[in-house]
């Protein structure tokens, strides 16, 4: 009985032993083949997969962008300066109009003032020395305007007579589509579009 089972044991050994190498060696070669289609993959597998080359974007087409020519920006300063100049009469005969004040004050006698000196207040304080905020209601300007170039050849200009409480707004167009204004606009200087209630205060 001991011996048949010992004999049982001896037969039983090797193939326990040869089973696990068997199964060691199915499990190294599989694990090789393994690797070795991972390398396969790796080299030869796009840098970009399919998806992500067929995400990138493709270079945009030059769009025509439209150019502006020196005519035309002259003449969107020029639009924007007429619209400025016509919002400060507005809002100064408005002020004039409704002002609570005994005795408004529009300007000093004599002084030319000029957009590029001073600040955009609209309490008395900026380069235009009106105070728009005694309008009832409060200013009807956010902040003063000045010239869209407003360097030493293109500023605003503003002057009154402060007996009359008329006032003249001056301003440089660029354009040859808006420069004849300049000389319709009933003031003195043909070279200057003016604006206002007495267009010969500046000279
Ligand atoms: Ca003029």
């Amino acid at each position: 009985m001991n011996k048949k089972l010992f004999n049982k044991g001896i037969i039983s050994i090797p193939i326990i032993l040869f089973s696990v190498i068997v199964i060691l060696a199915l499990a190294g070669g599989g694990y090789y083949w393994f690797q070795n289609q991972q390398n396969k993959i790796k080299t030869t597998a796009p840098t970009a997969s399919p998806k992500a080359q067929f995400q990138q974007p493709s270079p945009q087409p030059v769009a025509n962008a439209p150019q502006i020519s020196q005519e035309e920006e002259e003449e969107i300063d020029d639009a924007q300066r007429i619209s400025d100049i016509e919002a400060f009469k507005a809002a100064i005969a408005l002020y004039l109009a409704t002002t609570k004040e005994a005795n408004p004050i529009l300007c000093k006698n004599g002084i030319i003032y000029k957009s590029i000196t001073g600040s955009t207040a609209v309490d008395g304080t900026g380069w235009l020395p009106i105070n728009f905020e005694k309008t009832p209601g409060g200013s009807p300007l956010a902040k003063l305007y000045i010239d869209p170039l407003n360097d030493l050849g293109h500023y605003y200009g503003y002057a009154c007579d402060p007996q009359t409480l008329t006032f003249e707004l001056d301003a440089n167009l660029e354009s040859s589509n808006y420069k004849d204004l300049s000389s319709q606009d009933g003031g003195d200087n043909p070279n200057i579009y003016e604006a206002g209630t007495n267009l010969k205060i500046i000279h």
